[in-house]
């Protein structure tokens, strides 16, 4: 298991330098922020960001995310071009030695919350999402989120929403098809492994389909192209806020067939109406015991990328909702600590699943 943790460059308050004094962590995450979606990064401007991550002593590997245009979604006639371009930066991304890509393929809105700053008992603060509230969201004045590749006006965003009303989820698996058919042999041909990101929340939101929610809907997607090159970034704090999905049987189940190239590892506190706020990665302040879904990562002899997800905003720090330094550090330092203890007690491929 590798270490890492996600970077939004320069411009990015938490800085790489302290980034690096993080016990335990291996790599950066990071991406091209100045290309518009669709377009194609720059191979200087990766050389670049991976000559100044590694000026910093740590490694880049990972892109998280190229992301994937709205009309490759919606299957446009412009799609080909897109997809194109896709291949290409496929192809930058591995001449500037990225070996895994993480991506989405959620309509319009990547992770969605109803509040960026929950306050829990203990004064910090937290993204939560509450099930109720969310379709009572006022989208007619455009929406953005920290941490999205992209924000909406109003206008551009009922645009979008109108066009996708005729898309349901077999015609957004069918344009995935597509998608994937055309760019999995390029990131075969690249040495670069594919990691689909689950989506966030696992449900339907504004009417819009989300096609990778659960068990079944990843089964699916890893079959439309049986490459290793089309794997999974599985993000247990997305998956895990629908309680039905069991993180640990996900872990076996895809990471047994080497299609998990990156592990989302952060915890989830979930009520029964679908509500969740996200917890310290710590088990006992959510629903998720991190402890077995490593054992089930160790079980599968898992060798790739992880990083802690989102945390909380604690010790006065403000910027980014989810990606400050402090609790996504404890994140790390903890789940290292976990793992530590695992590799060196628990026997690799042993069957003991629910040991007392
Ligand atoms: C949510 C986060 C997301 C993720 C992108 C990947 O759990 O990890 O921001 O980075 O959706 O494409
Ligand atoms: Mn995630």
């Amino acid at each position: 298991m590798k270490m890492t943790f996600r970077w939004y460059g320069e411009n990015d308050p938490v800085k790489l330098e302290y980034i690096r004094q993080i016990p335990g962590i291996d790599g950066i995450v990071s991406a091209i922020y100045d290309v518009p979606v669709g377009e194609v990064w720059p191979l200087e401007s990766l050389q670049k960001l991976k000559a100044r991550i590694e000026s910093a002593g740590l490694k880049f590997e990972v892109v998280e995310s190229v992301p994937v245009h709205e009309d490759i979604k919606l299957g446009k006639p412009s799609r080909d071009r897109l997809i194109a371009n896709y291949q290409q930066n496929i192809r930058n991304c591995a001449a500037a030695g990225i070996k895994v890509i993480c991506y989405n393929f959620m309509p319009v809105f990547d992770w969605t919350r109803t509040e960026l700053a929950m306050e829990l008992p203990d004064g910090s603060t937290t993204l939560s999402f509450d099930a109720a509230a969310i379709e009572k969201l006022d989208l007619s004045k455009g929406i953005s989120l920290p941490g999205w590749d992209s924000s909406y006006q109003a206008d551009q965003l009922r645009a979008l929403l109108d066009e996708y009303a005729a898309v349901g989820e077999e015609q957004l698996w069918a344009n995935l098809e597509y998608f994937l058919k055309a760019i999995i042999p390029v990131a075969e041909e690249a040495n670069v492994k594919m990691a689909m990101h689950p989506d966030d929340p696992p449900r339907p939101i504004f009417g819009l389909p989300r096609i990778v929610k659960n068990r079944d809907d990843l089964a699916r997607l890893v079959k439309i192209v049986d490459s290793l090159a089309n794997g999974i970034t599985l993000c247990s704090g997305s998956l895990g806020a629908d309680l039905c999905n069991n993180i640990e049987a996900l872990v076996r189940e895809f990471g047994g067939m080497g299609r998990i190239h990156f592990g989302h590892l952060r915890n989830v506190a979930v009520e029964p109406d679908g509500s969740f706020h996200e917890s310290a990665h710590l088990s006992c302040t959510g629903s998720l015991d991190m402890a077995r879904i490593l054992r089930a990562y160790h079980e599968v002899g898992f060798e790739g990328y992880v990083r802690p997800d989102h945390g909380r905003m604690i010790w006065g720090e403000t910027g980014k909702p989810g990606y400050g330094l402090y609790d996504r550090a404890l994140g790390a330092v903890y789940l290292n600590g976990l793992w530590e203890a695992i590799t060196k007690f628990v026997p690799a491929n042993s069957e003991q699943k629910d040991a007392a």
